[in-house]
C-alpha cells in the first residue's frame, strides 16, 4: 500500500516536472486522436533567427488596428479559422487563381485582415528573408490585435510551418446552426474539450455578423413566421427592426451591448438568452456549458481572461506542422 502510493506520487511529480520543464509541450503530444500533431512549439523558436520579429509583428498590427479596431475581431476570426482546417498552418491565406482556395468557401467570405498579415509578413521579409512562418506570424497577429483592443494577452509559442494545400472542399467549419452536440463533437475532433468550446465561444463578446445568418432564426424558425423560442422576445424585436425579411446584409453585432469591448458580457448576453446564432443559445443546453456561462455571469468574468488565454494556447497547438514538414512561405498568400 505504501509502496502504492509512493509510486503514485513519483508519477505525479514526474508529470508536474515534465509541464514545470517545458511549458509548451504539445498538448495533444499523447494523444492518440491527433497523430498528426506529435511536434512540439517554444516561445523563444526566433531568438536566434530573427530576435526582432515579435517587435515587428506588434508595430505594424499595432499600425493597422489602432485606427481601426474592428480588425481585431476579423484576425481573431481568421486564426480560428486556420487552425480548425488542416491546423495552423497558415492555409486561410493562400490564394488560389481559380478561387478554389479555403479563404474562398462561403465562411471565408467575410473574412478581413489580409491585408494586415501580409503587411506583417513583408516586414519580416525584409528584416529575416524566409525565416518567419505564415502560421506564426498569423498567430501573432491575432494575439496582438486582441491586445490593441485591451483584450487578453496569451503566450503564443512559436515553430509552426506553413501547409501548402489548401482547398475550399474542406473549409469546413461548425455551423452558426449546430446544436450544442455536435459543437462538441467538432471541438473534441480538434483535441479541444467542452471548457474550450464555451472559453473560446467567448471570443463572440468582439465583432460582428450580418442578418443573412439570422432571418430564418427570427422570421420563420419552423417554417411558420415563429421565431426561435431560445431567443429572448424582446431581443427578436429589437433584431427585426435591424433586418428587413430579405435583408441579408445589414451588420449586427454579435455581443448586443458590448461589441467593441473584449470581456465577460458575451456571457451574459447569453444567459439572457441574446445569443446571436443557435450555436450561441446552444451553450444553454449542456450542463458543463451552462455552468461555465453562469459562473462568469455570477463572478463577472472572474476566470475569463485566464481561461481564454489558457483555450488559445491549446487552440494553437490543432494541426501544426513542425520539423520539416510544410515549409516557410515567403509570400503568405502564394505556396512555393
Ligand atoms: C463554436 C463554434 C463557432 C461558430 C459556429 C462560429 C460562427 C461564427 C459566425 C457564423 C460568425 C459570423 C461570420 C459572418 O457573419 O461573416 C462568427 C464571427 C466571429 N467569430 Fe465565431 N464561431 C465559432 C467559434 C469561434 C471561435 C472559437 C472564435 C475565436 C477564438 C471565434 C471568433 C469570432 C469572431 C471574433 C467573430 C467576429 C468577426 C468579425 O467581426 O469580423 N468564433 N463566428
Ligand atoms: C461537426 O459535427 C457534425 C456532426 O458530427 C458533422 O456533420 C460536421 O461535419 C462537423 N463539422 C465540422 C466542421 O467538423
Ligand atoms: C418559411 O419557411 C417555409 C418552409 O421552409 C417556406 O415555405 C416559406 O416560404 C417561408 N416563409 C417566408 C416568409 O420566408
Ligand atoms: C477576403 C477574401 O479573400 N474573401 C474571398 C472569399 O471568397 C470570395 C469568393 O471566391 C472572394 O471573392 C473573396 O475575395
Amino acid at each position: 500500500m505504501a509502496l502504492k502510493n509512493l509510486l503514485a506520487l513519483v508519477v505525479l511529480l514526474g508529470v508536474v516536472g515534465v509541464s514545470v520543464a517545458s511549458p509548451y509541450e504539445n498538448p495533444f503530444r499523447k494523444s492518440q486522436s491527433n497523430p498528426g500533431t506529435m511536434g512540439n512549439l517554444d516561445l523563444d523558436y526566433y531568438r536566434y533567427k530573427c530576435p526582432q520579429m515579435e517587435d515587428i509583428v506588434r508595430r505594424v498590427t499595432i499600425q493597422y488596428v489602432s485606427p481601426k479596431p474592428t480588425l481585431a475581431a476579423a484576425l481573431l476570426r481568421m486564426h480560428f479559422h486556420d487552425c480548425f482546417v488542416r491546423g495552423c498552418d497558415g492555409s486561410i491565406l493562400i490564394k488560389s487563381p481559380n478561387n478554389d482556395a479555403e479563404r474562398d468557401a462561403p465562411p471565408n467570405l467575410t473574412l478581413k485582415g489580409y491585408e494586415v498579415v501580409d503587411a506583417v509578413k513583408s516586414a519580416l521579409e525584409i528584416a529575416c528573408p524566409g525565416v518567419v512562418s505564415c502560421a506564426d506570424v498569423l498567430a501573432l497577429v491575432a494575439r496582438d490585435a486582441v491586445l490593441v483592443i485591451r483584450g487578453p494577452w496569451w503566450p503564443v509559442p512559436l515553430g509552426r510551418r506553413d501547409g501548402r494545400i489548401s482547398r475550399i472542399s474542406e473549409a469546413n467549419l461548425p455551423s452558426p446552426f449546430a446544436n450544442v452536440d455536435t459543437l462538441k463533437k467538432n471541438f473534441s475532433d480538434k483535441g479541444l474539450n467542452t471548457k474550450d468550446l464555451v472559453v473560446l465561444s467567448g471570443a463572440h463578446t468582439i465583432g460582428v455578423s450580418s442578418c443573412g445568418l439570422i432571418s430564418s432564426r427570427i422570421y420563420n424558425f419552423t417554417g411558420r413566421g415563429d421565431f426561435d423560442p431560445a431567443m429572448n422576445p424582446n431581443y427578436v424585436m429589437e433584431l427585426k427592426k435591424r433586418c428587413q425579411p430579405t435583408d441579408v446584409k445589414t451588420i449586427v453585432d454579435m455581443d448586443p451591448g458590448s461589441v467593441d469591448k473584449f470581456d465577460s458580457h458575451y456571457f451574459d448576453a447569453v444567459d439572457q438568452r441574446k445569443g446571436l446564432f443557435i450555436s450561441d443559445s446552444a451553450l444553454l443546453n449542456d450542463w458543463e456549458t451552462k455552468l461555465y456561462i453562469k459562473t462568469q455571469v455570477w463572478t463577472r468574468g472572474a476566470s475569463f481572461n485566464r481561461d481564454f488565454a489558457e483555450s488559445m494556447v491549446k487552440l494553437g497547438f490543432v494541426g501544426i506542422l513542425t520539423g520539416d514538414q510544410g515549409e516557410v512561405r515567403s509570400r503568405c498568400d502564394l505556396v512555393k
